[in-house]
């Protein structure tokens, strides 16, 4: 596979230490193979060439003054990766370990599950290094401010719209929803995830996580099974895991396992939702408190993790829900799940999983949704709400919730038929892949060399 090899080592040139946009492209690439094999198509026009390189991209600097009166610098970005399908769409990162590169494989990856939602949605992602974490919130509200300074000249609601991602919320596209207004003096829908009261969507909150559980609805269903009973491990205890685990307690599934920046909680009676949202939603604080006040619980603080191991991946469940961040489970990861009875996993995160583990589920035949399937269901929802913007309506949340599962098992279907179509039944990392890959594809052929 030259292209694959010669894609990969021009990257390496061009944008050196991006690993984790190398890893995101490769495994694309990979899939890509029996289509460009069968149809000679897309090997012309330099679709392989263009869609790696995104149409633009945005680095600023974001300064801002600190509660001690201390100026604080940090970097700012946005990647417009792709519009062929619509405005560039995707979510704001605020993390410590955020770099261009991060931003990049986080915008590519959108490009394709944008498609595979069926929705008018291009790609894009943004973001600062900026760590919310220890901070004030008048020092969020003026770093938002401050971000928003730069962002509002690039964004707009035909334009881009960005969203919530990790340390992005609620709160945090409030106050940027405001700076971007007080900036253009325009009252429209530039950012999704907005507060119910002006502008935002019933369902957005929960849509990610809800989205995620009915994508392994999808697949279980298929093969004639349910969650009804399922031990369920989940990772992360942020937007998409919360609503994860309250999404497999209506489908009667047990989610045993939460996790966050400091460790892991076993909880084998099932995780108490409503203590977990006062933790972390309301009081922002580590699963530490959650296990302290919740009594008979396991949790096991980061430090107790071997060398590049991450522990929640050892208790044994029946499916599980990888929702906190890139390349959290690995190859041994994989390994112990599987070796456990684990014969389902739904990716709530972005690239959760490392590309052994990926061989390894795939290798061992069980049911595996890539994210780039199984979490769309966030961004599904995110369109959802510019629809109503523009519309000038506010649908009820059976409405909205309605649609999600609605687009849930068509992105499950087409990613399930490509992969049939292509000889390689439930593979859906290659059927997501090829499918959203010809859309994107298909559009930039009909609309030129641009
Ligand atoms: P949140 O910030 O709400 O939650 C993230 C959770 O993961 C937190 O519990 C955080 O720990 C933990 N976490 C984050 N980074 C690390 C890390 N490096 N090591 C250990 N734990 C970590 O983010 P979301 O729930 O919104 O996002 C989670 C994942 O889902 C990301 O991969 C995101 O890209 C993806 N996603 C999000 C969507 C959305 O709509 N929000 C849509 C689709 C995908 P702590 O609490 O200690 O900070
Ligand atoms: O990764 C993602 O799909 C998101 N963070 C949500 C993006 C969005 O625009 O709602």
């Amino acid at each position: 596979m030259p292209y694959v090899a010669d894609t990969i080592a021009h990257l390496n040139r061009t944008s050196p230490a991006q690993h984790e946009f190398y890893q995101a492209c490769e495994e694309v690439l990979l899939s890509l193979r029996p289509l460009l094999d069968n149809d000679p198509k897309y090997r012309k026009y330099g679709i392989i060439d263009r869609i790696v390189e995104p149409e633009r991209q945005i680095m600023f600097r974001v300064a801002w003054v600190d509660d001690r009166g201390q100026v604080q610098v940090n970097k700012g970005y946005r990647v417009q990766f792709n519009s062929a399908l619509g405005p560039y769409k995707g979510g704001i990162r605020f993390h410590p370990s955020v770099n261009a590169g991060i931003i990049k494989f986080l915008g590519f990856e959108q490009i394709f599950k944008n498609a595979l939602t069926g929705l008018a949605i291009g790609g894009g992602k943004g973001g600062s290094n900026f760590d919310p974490k220890g901070k004030s919130e008048q020092e969020i509200m003026r770093f938002c401010q401050a971000f928003m300074n730069e962002l509002y000249r690039h964004v707009g609601a035909t334009v881009d719209v960005p969203a919530g991602d990790i340390g992005v919320g609620a709160r945090e596209i409030g106050y940027m929803y405001g700076q971007y207004k007080k900036l253009t003096g325009s009252y429209e829908g530039v950012l999704t995830g907005k507060g119910l009261k002006w502008g935002g969507s019933l369902g957005r909150k929960e849509a990610t996580g809800y989205g995620t559980v009915y994508f392994a609805d999808n697949m279980l269903r298929d093969i004639g099974e349910s969650l009804e009973g399922k031990q369920c491990a989940v990772s992360g205890a942020g937007n998409v895991a919360i609503y994860t685990v309250e999404k497999l307690y209506h489908f009667g599934a047990k989610p045993i396992t939460v996790s966050d920046s400091s460790g892991f909680v076993h909880d084998p009676a099932g995780i108490d939702l409503e203590l977990l949202k006062q933790v972390k939603e309301v009081e922002r604080t580590s699963l530490a408190e959650y296990a302290k006040r919740r009594g008979g619980v396991r949790f096991v603080p980061v430090s107790d993790y071997p060398a590049g191991r991450n522990l929640v991946w050892s208790v044994p469940c029946d499916a599980a829900f990888p929702s906190a961040t890139q390349n959290e489970l690995n190859g041994e990861d994989a390994k112990e799940l599987l070796k456990n009875g684990c014969t389902l996993v739904a990716e709530g995160a972005n690239m959760p999983s490392t590309q052994e583990a990926v061989e390894a589920f795939l290798a061992a035949n069980i049911l595996y949704g890539p994210g780039k399937a199984a979490n769309a269901g966030g961004v599904a929802t995110s369109q959802l709400e510019m629809a109503q913007n523009a519309s000038m309506q506010q649908w009820t949340f059976e409405e909205v919730d309605s649609k999600l599962q609605r687009i849930m098992a068509g992105i499950y279907q087409s990613a399930s038929e490509t992969a049939r179509e292509f000889g390689a039944e439930r593979n859906l990392v290659l059927g997501a892949n090829i499918a959203g890959f010809r859309k994107v594809a298909d559009a930039m052929i009909e609309q030129g060399v641009v």
